[in-house]
């Protein structure tokens, strides 16, 4: 069977959404409609849908690719999220996702979504590296190639800041109300962030629009938390031998999802409350705690775990010198976060230690591994700083960048050579070439001197350079497994 509207009543109960979806209208405009939002937000809508209506059906744009526009479109924007861990198994089908559109293809219906009245949120997924935003200037990165090509042609935008400031250039043409725009990638205070992104492109194009923008509209920040494998064959597979369900939306994640907003909506929002979203004033600690401790070790594993020969995290998990390294960088990352009034911050670690471990999720240490530089900064270099500012250890960070550098190398311990996905690939290959990649002090000068990735403090400072040199040495001279067990000693 394919999943659309009119075969929804024929699914298994268990299976249907809590509501009928045509009896929704449209609020949300959503950019980045990947595995990540199909099983966070999309989901959480789904529950606020249910619980307390309104019409808060998101249209969902791809920026990059048509594929996903075009196996959602085909299925009404159904699709199922089987939610794996925990116990039994638990698959849905999500209907919150109305429409589709893909960026590349309909770029001026993607612009016109922006001046319908009825959207009143744009919400945004779009990974790290799409924003083109220097986080030290809190300005555009005019080097991000988007932003390089919107500036030149700001009324057709491909990009992230193009877009926004476009579509809101319209929406106050139009004479429309302000939209609130929630970040919701992983980057410390995204709404902070993605604002000062937005009015530096904005201040280049239209100085009255920046000033309209600086006044009307609202960017609260959010912490988004949910662990979701890209789907594969399997998962397609296991939808059709379960239910006879032909779905090529699918997606599984874990059971667990967290998601913290802060609650700056003037026009309104859906109540995710009611899937459990916890609204806050300040979302920034919360951020810290995850971005530190969750994807700072996922890192962590991603690197060293990718070198040890761990294709996946759960594997990885089964590798104990690894796991106490895991556990022991969570410890130092716990120390920089600050009091979290409602969170007990030693639970929430042998939590992260489980959720890695879970045997039913099957997350690439490779996929983790990707955009690196786009990553480490809030990850890594931040809670390293405030280490080495407080006088803490530092080796967690230490050996955890000095894995990064290993894997830059670009070949693993047999001599494969992998792709490294990283947008600065072409400047790491070009910093590697310059070096004897069997010295580590070379290696880790030429990726510290890229532009703008290490901060001062770090790049700076003996200690740190050092703590990475000599575990980058032992990685380099008697492999990853064998450093993995040294630093665990
Ligand atoms: C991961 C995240 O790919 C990565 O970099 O660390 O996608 C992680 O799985 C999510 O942030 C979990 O919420």
């Amino acid at each position: 069977m394919r999943l659309s509207l009119k075969t929804l009543q024929d699914l298994p109960e268990v299976l249907r959404p809590g509501y009928d979806p045509a009896a929704h209208g449209i609020g949300i405009l959503h950019l980045g409609i990947g595995a990540f939002h199909r099983a966070h937000q999309a989901a959480y809508t789904d529950d606020a849908l249910a619980a307390k209506g309104g019409d808060w059906r998101i249209l969902g744009v791809s920026l990059r690719s048509t594929g996903i526009v075009e196996a959602l479109a085909a299925q009404d924007g159904l699709f199922t999220l089987t939610e794996r861990g925990d116990g039994a198994d638990r698959t849905r089908v999500i209907a919150s996702i109305a429409e589709t559109l893909a960026a590349s293809r309909d770029a001026q219906a993607v612009r016109a979504a922006f001046v319908r009245p009825e959207i009143r949120v744009v919400t945004l997924t779009v990974t790290e590296k799409a924003y083109g935003i220097d986080r030290g200037a809190m300005d555009i990165d005019p080097a991000h190639p988007d932003v390089a090509a919107d500036l030149q042609d700001p009324r057709n935008p491909c990009g992230v800041l193009g877009l926004l400031t476009e579509g809101l250039r319209m929406r106050r043409e139009a004479g429309l109300a302000a939209p609130a725009i929630l970040c919701c990638d992983n980057l410390p205070e995204n709404g902070v962030l993605l604002r000062a992104g937005v009015l530096g492109f904005a201040r280049r194009v239209d100085a009255s629009l920046a000033q309209w923008i600086e006044a009307e509209v609202s960017f609260p920040s959010s912490m988004v938390d949910r662990i979701t494998p890209a789907a594969t064959e399997a998962t397609t597979a296991r939808i059709r031998e379960q239910f006879g369900i032909e779905d090529a939306a699918a997606i599984e994640s874990e059971a667990f999802r967290q998601w913290v907003i802060e609650d700056d909506f003037p026009q309104g929002r859906p109540a995710w409350e009611a899937g459990g979203a916890l609204f806050v004033r300040d979302v920034a600690p919360y951020e810290r705690m995850k971005l530190r401790m969750l994807n700072g070790a996922h890192s962590l594993i991603a690197y060293a775990g990718f070198l040890a020969g761990h294709a996946l995290v759960r594997d990885a998990m089964q590798d104990a010198p690894l796991v106490a390294l895991v556990n022991r960088h969570m410890k130092a990352a716990a120390q920089t976060v600050g009091h979290l009034p409602d969170i007990d911050v030693a639970a929430y670690r042998s939590d992260l230690l489980a959720r890695f471990a879970n045997p039913s999720i099957a997350h690439q240490t490779f996929q983790i591994a990707m955009d690196g530089t786009e990553k480490l900064p809030q990850r890594i270099f931040a809670p390293a700083i405030e280490a080495l500012d407080a006088g803490a250890d530092i080796a967690p960070f230490a050996f955890a960048t000095a894995a990064w550098m290993r894997y830059c190398i670009g070949t693993d311990e047999t001599g494969k050579a992998y792709d490294r996905r990283d947008p600065r690939d072409a400047e790491i290959r070009a910093a590697i070439a310059t070096t004897d990649n069997a010295d580590a002090c070379g290696l880790r000068d030429a990726l510290m001197a890229l532009p703008l990735l290490f901060p001062k403090a770090l790049a700076e400072s003996a200690a740190f350079r050092g703590a990475c040199a000599t575990r980058l040495q032992t990685m380099l001279d008697e492999g990853m497994v064998k450093a993995t067990r040294k630093e665990a000693e």
